[in-house]
């Protein structure tokens, strides 16, 4: 299969949603904890290994990340929401830009959150599950790390989620993966190349 991402590059980080690119065209947002594997997901994605900073220390990396693969189609590195040991000021700070970010951005089309396997449907993956479901953007879950598990507890989890999941919203798809290995990195594509080919 043709990977429509795989000429991506790095644009932009912005602090503050008014410095992200101009609002044109078409961006989807990978969302999730701090840690769970945004970065390494979307380097899986672009088959690049270096393109988005995968960090050592959790919490760190609290900047929009924007890529474009082409011209005017992004992929979004959001912040990490939920990490304990962020400074009040801080967290503060990150929940009003990604808040405005999500309710105002127009190029927004889709988001795919990220959790861990081993720690599924926390707070914040469970607001964000009912915002994607309200705000009518399409949704896709990756339970990440799937290397950490075995298949048994890995088909358990995934039975488990996607039932928790089709009671908040019904359209967001749910699949097993491992950003590290690059287990359903087919899959994945497969489910957002869509995302951005088909007519609205
Ligand atoms: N075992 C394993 N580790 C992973 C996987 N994906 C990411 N990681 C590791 O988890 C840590 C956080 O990854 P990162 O992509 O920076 O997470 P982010 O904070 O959500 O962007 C890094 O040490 C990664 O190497 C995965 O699929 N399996
Ligand atoms: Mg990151």
């Amino acid at each position: 299969m043709s990977n429509l991402f795989k000429h991506c590059e790095f644009l932009i980080s912005a602090y503050k949603i008014d410095q992200l690119p101009p609002d044109e065209g078409m961006e989807i947002a990978f969302a999730g904890r701090s840690n769970a594997g945004k970065s390494t997901t979307i380097n899986a994605l672009t088959n690049h290994k270096g393109l988005a900073k995968v960090s050592k220390t959790p919490g760190r990396t609290q900047l929009f990340n924007c890529f474009e693969f082409m011209p005017n189609k992004r992929l979004v590195d959001l912040p990490g929401y939920g990490y304990a040991k962020v400074p009040v000021k801080m967290k503060k700070h990150w929940e009003k830009e990604i808040d405005q970010y999500l309710m105002k951005r127009e190029s927004l089309i889709g988001v795919v959150i990220i959790m861990d396997i081993r720690h599924p449907m926390k707070q914040f993956d469970e607001q964000m599950l009912h915002w994607a479901h309200e705000s009518g953007l399409h949704s896709h879950v990756l339970l990440n790390k799937a290397d950490k598990l075995n298949n048994n507890d890995t088909k358990k989890t995934l039975m488990k989620v996607s039932a928790a999941i089709s009671k908040i919203s019904a359209s967001t798809t749910c699949q097993v993966f491992s950003a590290l290995r690059k287990t359903g990195a087919a899959e994945l594509s497969g489910i957002i190349t869509p995302w951005f080919t088909e007519q609205s």
